[in-house]
């Protein structure tokens, strides 16, 4: 009994003492285990973990091998630094195709050393276009109705197999498979890029497809976005008229030669059951006409065409950086419903992307088309209109005998309901599958509260964003539209980065800006650009390309990002110093404040209407700043004095041409007041009346916000900056028109593009515009998880190497927490308010510190783990600020309690 009693104490005393610190979640170029990397000099992260508080990383070593054990190829040797994210590989030239093995210890500030830790591994891409011994394919003469066409070779692989990679890109979409089975799990590949100048290939290990003996690879192809329909004009063969392919397969024996599959002229071609497939209007298949078996080595394709070679370029390839799209959530019916048009729906209960997989059994020839739409209309019916041009049918032909499964490829759809015909009889629920496709960004960020309605808007954030981030940040998934809009990626950024981790998807996205930017650096509309360079350069859009890289920057803490984008960003400063005259931007076209608020009842006058050109000269000085910023970090000093110079003339610009003396603003909107005041417009003295008026606007409004695109994502930011948190919950909890919560009320599962998709009345809004499925209003999660919750970096300790940790308690919130997986391991901040007493549990990452904001003026009233403050040696009490108690923690978990 008394050693039972005792045994719990000694282990932690043992355990205590001797506590380790341990390395893992390697990752390379910010992949685990990447397969195709284009950097010569990869850069490695890993994540300290250590029990007991306050572990900071001392010193690293990095050994790079050939195998998983050795370092023969590069030692880093100790160095003594405090980085674990992003150090670049210095070791001798990396070889095209190869794969190396990384692994590291690390030592910290309590004098202990970690074990080397698992080993890692990356392999290189084909780094030059002499690496592609390929060559592209295509069809000779092309069947005007565009059924998928199918490429297939055989080949004899030898005994002795040690690995086998297969690089793979097309002109339009493709699916390889390599003895009769799918060659990894990505869809929609190669992903959307400005095709013309950077055309990605992607790297697969297919060690376990290839065996000794004969050998059958291939790959069937769609239109996609090459040449398919894009854009709301009509636009298709944006990039060219015709598909083709490059395959190639690389086989390393354990003897050390390699053998190489590529596509050529000796490849054979035919058209399977892809009849014909479009982004927007949806697939056909027809199951009669498939070829079972066509990429199996004992396959007949006596009949099938010699494919032809195209002499088409080679050297805009490059290898994937962001992830690539796959299969995610599935969704079974929620509802089975007879409209009264009579029409047969399947409501899967959540608006997503992607498409539906059917089971089904019939005749030869019968034959299902489902179509796809975001809601019913007031009346219950299945309502398309706002799709407009989009078909988005898919169409699916049966064989006959069995049952039949059916799943498009290359298309998508944004959908809550489909709507079913060829039915004869009755409809099986169960036979049909919603599978949801995105980007697979990991998941990285997670927030909750005590309101359920809150929690509804986040998951709304989060669906819009999974919707919408499919290898471009599209403004929506359903119309004839699905572009990367430029402003909706910026407002939207900044929350995108808690949810998950897209700083590969916005790495990749941010070249194809640098790529499509007009000569003069006007920023296109839309990025891949194809509505040509005349649509370009609007304020709060082209904008872009300063505000994503500072605020990846910000998330991730990796310079290399504002490197690489530095010139572009430049570029579009440059761009708008031009049209100016006297330091003032006030001419071209712009967007504005996008879909701000209007009345149902447009007589009264009170739209909130924003003078364009102010809007324009904040971004002009937003931008500028940030291209200050970007150049201080960069430490291009001379850069950074004379854009200070510049900003100083655009802020003087704005005061005389568009505020009275007293400090009214030319437009009285909340978005003129809260763009003013986040960008700094106004001179020091004359901001807190600014926000009065900010505050009186809102009030006037009943408490509703009235901002469009531009000033909705900074509105509550500004509020709580002026210390006015309590108006900015007032906006958040606000559940009827123009507010976050009204769609929630309404029924939304995802963010809709305007606050008044659906009316009061139940009817829509326009359907030449009305999105459900369109995150730029969900910026607000931003605030909620670094003002709500309280979780944010600081500037110069980015990517939460020292982090903020700040909850603002309000709203009649009784709880809130957010969660964050940070480059360093998971931060949190869950509090809780329980009979008076505040309860703040932090969680800080090993190798990062935090600044802990305490609602407490007097240290008396706090304690940690039960204990008064004072009394906690690891806490370091830094001061009051604006009514918190500042205290500096290290790593580690703690238990704040702030009696009132
Ligand atoms: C529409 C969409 C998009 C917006 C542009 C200006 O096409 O609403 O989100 O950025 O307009």
């Amino acid at each position: 009994m008394r050693i039972s009693l005792l045994l719990p104490t000694l282990l932690l005393t043992v355990f205590s003492s001797s506590a380790q610190i341990t390395v893992a979640h390697l990752l390379t170029e910010n992949l685990s285990d990447p397969i195709g990397i284009d950097s010569r000099q990869p850069r490695f992260s890993w994540q300290l973990a250590a029990p007991d508080r306050n572990v900071l990383q001392t010193a690293y070593e990095i050994q790079v091998g050939d195998g998983p054990e050795s370092g023969k190829i590069w030692n880093s040797g100790k160095v003594q630094s405090d980085q674990s994210l992003y150090i670049p590989y210095g070791g001798p030239a990396v070889a095209s195709g190869q794969k190396y093995f990384w692994r590291v210890r690390v030592w910290d500030n309590k004098g202990r050393a970690s074990g080397w830790s698992k080993p890692a591994s990356w392999q290189m891409g084909l780094l030059t276009p002499a690496d592609w011994k390929a060559q592209w394919i295509r069809v000779a003469n092309e069947d005007p109705s565009q059924p998928s066409p199918l490429f297939r070779k055989t080949f004899i692989a030898q005994n002795g197999i040690a690995s086998a990679t297969a690089y793979i890109t097309a002109h339009g979409l493709y699916e390889a498979q390599i003895n009769g089975q799918r060659v990894g799990d990505a869809v929609l590949t190669p992903g959307w890029t400005s095709y013309n100048k950077r055309l990605q290939y992607q790297a697969y290990d297919v060690t376990g497809l290839v065996h000794p003996g004969k050998n059958a690879a291939g790959a069937m192809l769609g239109s996609g976005w090459y040449r398919g329909y894009v854009g709301f004009e009509g636009q298709h063969n944006v990039y060219g008229t015709e598909l083709s392919l490059l395959f190639q397969l690389v086989i390393r024996y354990k003897n050390g030669h390699t053998d190489t599959v590529g596509s050529d002229g000796s490849w054979k071609t035919a058209t399977g059951e892809v009849r014909h497939s479009e982004i927007y209007n949806g697939e056909t298949v027809d199951a009669r006409k498939e070829q079972k078996g066509w990429s199996l080595a004992d396959f007949d394709d006596t009949r099938w065409e010699t494919a032809q070679t195209a002499d088409l370029p080679k050297d805009k390839l490059i290898a994937t950086v962001n992830e690539p799209v796959t299969k995610h959530e599935t969704f079974h019916a929620a509802k089975l419903l007879t409209t009264p048009r009579g029409e047969k729906v399947i409501d899967f209960g959540q608006n997503l992307t992607g498409w539906v997989l059917v089971k089904i059994r019939g005749k030869a020839g019968d034959s299902i088309r489902l179509s796809h739409a975001e809601v019913l209309d007031k009346q219950g019916n299945f309502y398309t209109e706002n799709l407009r041009s989009a078909k988005a049918q898919d169409v699916f032909v049966l064989k006959g005998g069995g049952e039949e499964i059916f799943e498009p490829r290359f298309t998508f759809h944004g959908f809550r309901y489909i709507r079913i015909e060829g039915v004869d009889g009755a409809v099986n629920p169960d036979d049909f599958t919603a599978v949801v496709l995105y980007s697979n960004m990991p998941k990285t960020g997670n927030f909750n509260c005590s309101n359920v309605l809150i929690d509804q808007l986040q998951h709304n954030i989060q669906w819009g964003q999974q919707g919408n981030f499919l290898d471009v940040p599209t403004d929506c998934p359903q119309r004839d539209e699905r572009l990367g809009w430029t402003g909706d990626a910026q407002v939207f950024s900044r929350t995108a980065a808690f949810n998950r981790g897209v700083d590969n998807f916005f790495a990749k996205w941010l070249k194809d800006l640098a790529a499509d930017q007009v000569s003069n650096g006007a920023v296109p509309f839309v990025i891949p650009n194809v509505l040509g360079d005349g649509a370009s350069a609007s304020a709060g859009w082209a904008d872009v390309a300063t505000i994503i890289p500072w605020n990846m920057y910000l998330a991730y803490g990796d310079k290399r990002i504002l490197e690489d984008q530095y010139p572009s960003m430049k570029a579009w400063v440059e761009y708008m110093r031009g049209q100016s005259k006297n330091d003032l931007w006030n001419t071209g076209f712009h967007f504005g404040d996008w879909l701000f608020y209007r009345p149902f009842d447009d007589n009264d006058g009170r739209s909130a209407v924003t003078d364009k050109y102010l809007i324009a000269q904040c971004f002009y000085a937003h931008s500028t700043q940030l291209l200050i910023n970007a150049a201080t970090v960069l430490g291009k000093k001379e850069d950074a004095d004379n854009y200070t110079a510049l900003l100083k003339r655009i802020k003087d610009a704005y005061l005389q041409e568009y505020m009275t003396p007293d400090g009214r603003l030319v437009s009285g909107t909340q978005t003129a007041y809260v763009l003013s005041l986040q960008f700094d417009m106004l001179p020091e003295a004359l901001r807190k009346q600014a926000a009065e008026r900010l505050v009186k606007n809102i009030q006037d409004y009943n408490y509703h916000l009235t901002t469009g695109f531009l000033g909705t994502p900074y509105l509550c930011h500004v509020l709580s900056r002026w210390n006015q948190t309590d108006v900015a919950y007032r906006l958040l909890l606000q559940d009827s028109y123009p507010s976050w919560l009204y769609p929630v009320k309404m029924g939304a599962t995802t963010i809709w593009e305007r606050w008044d998709g659906i009316k009061p009345d139940s009817t829509f809004q326009t359907p030449g515009m009305n999105s459900f499925n369109h995150y730029a209003y969900g910026a607000i999660g931003d605030w909620m998880y670094r003002v709500v919750a309280g979780i944010d970096t600081y500037e110069d300790g980015p990517g939460y190497h020292h982090s903020r940790i700040a909850p603002h308690p309000g709203g009649r919130l009784r709880s809130a927490s957010a969660d964050l997986e940070t480059g360093y391991g998971k931060l949190s901040s869950h509090w809780e308010m329980k009979d008076d007493t505040f309860h703040l549990e932090v969680v800080v990452p090993a190798n990062t510190t935090a600044t802990v904001c305490l609602p407490a003026v007097d240290r008396g009233l706090v304690t940690e783990g039960g204990n008064n403050l004072s009394a906690v040696k690891d806490i370091q009490i830094e001061g009051i600020e604006k009514g918190y108690l500042l205290v500096r923690v290290g790593s580690g978990t703690y238990h704040f309690r702030v009696s009132k």
